[in-house]
């Protein structure tokens, strides 16, 4: 990360000049700094918080191939994503607020560049608060749960960030004779990456919070499990903010099934109003678990 003003050195990205005064941060993306290299700004330890707080900032994310840049917290449980965006956002700043979970003990920002020099993503006049933020009325449950991973992750968020990410990909996994050889619709799916050290882990994508609807939905998607390790996938609800962490299993297949895409279509329970999507990894790293095409009907 880099403290500037004005524009930054590369054309047709980056911000043109600073939010706030005269100074921004951002992540130069030119020369060998593409694609996926990974920018951390990480906060000192702070104490943690009976109750919610919150982080104002304005970001910039101007670039064709702008990559992502995402807010995690640290916790007892490891870093969680908060909040993350993906894509060019076009010329300009716009402004985020985010709710810190009480529990939360630092933050940071992660920006992983995209393809090409066009991805210098910037932020500027963060401010944090004692007090969280409005909440957002909770999002439709086919907004919140549908994703084709065509350019991003959709609304769906990891915990364990930098550990056990849930990662998107084209064609085959680098692994052979297991995970899938493309995606099930368009050019992108997730999967479970099993190698390197990766055996026998938890990999959790969690939904944002829905509104819980009137009339009863299903998640439909697509999976893929070949592998001779291969472990176990589950969806799992809640309802949040529970009390305690009450996360119940809706949906489990394990072993290998094969090389083939799989349709499932799960009744979402009527109180509930958060999901989790949980790769477990099997005993080595023939157990690349894949995902794609995520809808609500
Ligand atoms: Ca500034
Ligand atoms: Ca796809």
């Amino acid at each position: 990360w880099t403290r500037k003003s004005g524009t930054t050195p590369s054309g047709s990205t980056g911000p043109s000049e600073a939010e706030s005064g005269t100074h921004y941060i951002f992540v130069e993306s030119s020369s060998r700094n593409h694609p996926d290299v990974r920018f951390v700004l990480q906060s000192a330890n702070f104490s943690s918080g009976s109750s919610d707080r919150a982080l104002y900032f304005q970001c910039s994310m101007y670039g064709s191939s702008m990559g992502s840049l995402a807010l995690e917290f640290a916790s007892t449980a490891g870093w969680t994503q908060l909040w993350e965006k993906s894509g060019d956002k076009g010329a300009g700043w716009f402004p985020v607020a985010v709710t810190i979970p009480g529990e939360a003990t630092a933050l940071r920002f992660v920006g992983i560049t995209g393809s090409s020099y066009r991805s210098d993503m910037a932020l500027d006049s963060i401010v944090a608060s004692e007090m969280a933020p409005t909440p957002p009325p909770p999002m439709p449950v086919d907004q919140a749960l549908s994703c084709d991973f065509e350019s991003d992750f959709c609304n769906w968020l990891f915990k364990n960030v930098g550990e056990e990410e849930w990662r998107r990909k084209s064609g085959n996994t680098p692994s052979s004779n297991t995970g899938p050889s493309s995606a099930y619709t368009g050019t992108y799916y997730v999967y479970t990456e099993a190698s390197g050290g990766n055996k026998n882990k938890q990999f959790v994508l969690e939904s944002p919070t829905f509104a819980i609807s009137s009339s009863r939905k299903k998640i439909s998607f697509w999976y893929h499990m070949k592998g001779s390790k291969m472990g176990d996938l589950k969806v799992m609800s809640s309802v949040y903010p529970g009390t305690g962490a009450a996360w119940n299993t809706i949906f489990a297949d394990s072993g290998s099934q094969g090389d083939q895409w799989i349709h499932a279509e799960v009744e979402i329970p009527g109180d509930v109003n958060k999901l989790r999507i949980v790769g477990e990894t099997g005993n080595g790293w023939s157990s690349d678990i894949a995902v794609d095409d995520i809808t609500v009907v």
